[in-house]
């Protein structure tokens, strides 16, 4: 059951919104934003994928090297190359992304019209393991620090990375805390019985699968005590993957956690499970059902049609408000009541 209230000015961002960051690429997405309130205004850490203007029987794509951004042009009639998936090719037995992520800040005074303040660093890949980029960052503040986990990739795989910061100006980091196969990583935000705990989801390509789990910390970096809670399921909505939106929210209930899943068709939705609340490798509740669906129009054609996809909202009272990536390629808002979600956990 869909019980999501689309913002009525969805898509709140689109590619033509922004600038691209580097001559010679454009925007081909913004999705998938992190969110969080800094000096009274709302925050979206926006999701910009890049590539240059693709030119017809070549596909050409951007890496970052230790020398700069390097263009990568194959063309698409070459029989090593696999293209099938708009996100990700295959060339001569290597994985590449077709476009290049970094993060960027925008900010907003009534959450539905957002804009590029001035003075704020672009969060780019840095590095080996950020070759080809950061994408999806949660972001969950703890006593005065904002904790940005994202997606880091590379042709070594795809990992969690970690930076910390109290002014968006400054940055610390901290490299890769979850080594591949692993994303979908979201810092609880308050300790419990003195101890970090983070969501995140490693694959398994073999035995096991695509699953949520959960670690603990003595000091929010180093992560350990591993344990898998919540996993797909045959037949359902979520058969495929499963992976966590953003910091999982306190109610009197338990800690609320909006995921998302995907069935074998790559169709997106999002549902919620429900931990205890003073032990959350306990999952108490989860949804059967999706609760939010693709089914507005630019949910359904885009980059990547058919998704729906959160890590990151602002909680008021009862009022949930979840950013979302539409079609991999619009940002969106939508808002939920937490009571509605917590009377559809069984
Ligand atoms: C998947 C999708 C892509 C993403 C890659 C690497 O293929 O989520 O959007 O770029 O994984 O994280």
């Amino acid at each position: 059951m869909d019980i999501a209230k689309r913002f009525a000015q969805n898509p709140l961002l689109s590619p033509k919104d922004l600038k691209a960051s580097t001559q010679g690429l454009q925007i081909a997405c913004l999705l998938n934003p992190g969110v969080f309130t800094f000096n009274n205004k709302t925050w979206l850490l926006v999701r910009v994928a890049e590539r240059p203007e693709q030119k017809e029987g070549i596909i050409s794509f951007p890496i970052l090297t230790a020398t700069g951004t390097r263009i990568i042009e194959i063309p698409t009639n070459d029989p090593e190359l696999d293209a099938s998936d708009a996100r990700v090719i295959n060339y001569k037995g290597t994985d590449y992304l077709t476009t290049l992520s970094h993060l960027r800040l925008v900010c907003s005074d009534d959450g539905i019209h957002f804009y590029e303040p001035e003075g704020y660093p672009l969060l780019v890949g840095e590095g080996e393991q950020q070759a080809f980029g950061i994408e999806d960052c949660r972001v969950s503040l703890l006593d005065d620090t904002y904790y940005l986990t994202f997606t880091a990739v590379s042709d070594n795989g795809v990992g969690v990375g970690l930076r910390t910061t109290t002014d968006w100006k400054n940055f610390e980091k901290h490299g890769m805390i979850f080594p591949a196969h692993n994303k979908d990583c979201a810092i609880f935000e308050e300790k419990i019985n003195g101890k970090y705990y983070a969501l995140h989801r490693p694959s398994s390509v073999d035995i096991g699968g695509n699953y949520i789990w959960i670690a603990e910390s003595p000091d929010g970096i180093h992560w350990g005590n591993h344990q898998c809670i919540i996993k797909t399921r045959k037949g359902l909505w979520d058969s495929a993957r499963v992976g966590a939106g953003a910091a999982p929210i306190k109610t009197a209930k338990g800690w609320l956690e909006i995921y998302h899943g995907a069935n074998g068709q790559h169709q997106y939705c999002l549902g919620a499970f429900l931990l205890d609340i003073n032990d959350p490798t306990k999952v108490i509740g989860r949804t059967e059902e999706a609760i939010m669906v693709p089914t507005a129009t630019y949910e359904l054609s885009g980059f990547f049609g058919h998704v729906v996809f959160t890590n990151g909202h602002i909680v008021k009272g009862d009022k949930l408000i979840i950013y979302y990536g539409a079609a991999d390629e619009f940002v969106c808002g939508a808002q939920f009541s937490i009571q509605e979600i917590l009377s559809l956990l069984k």
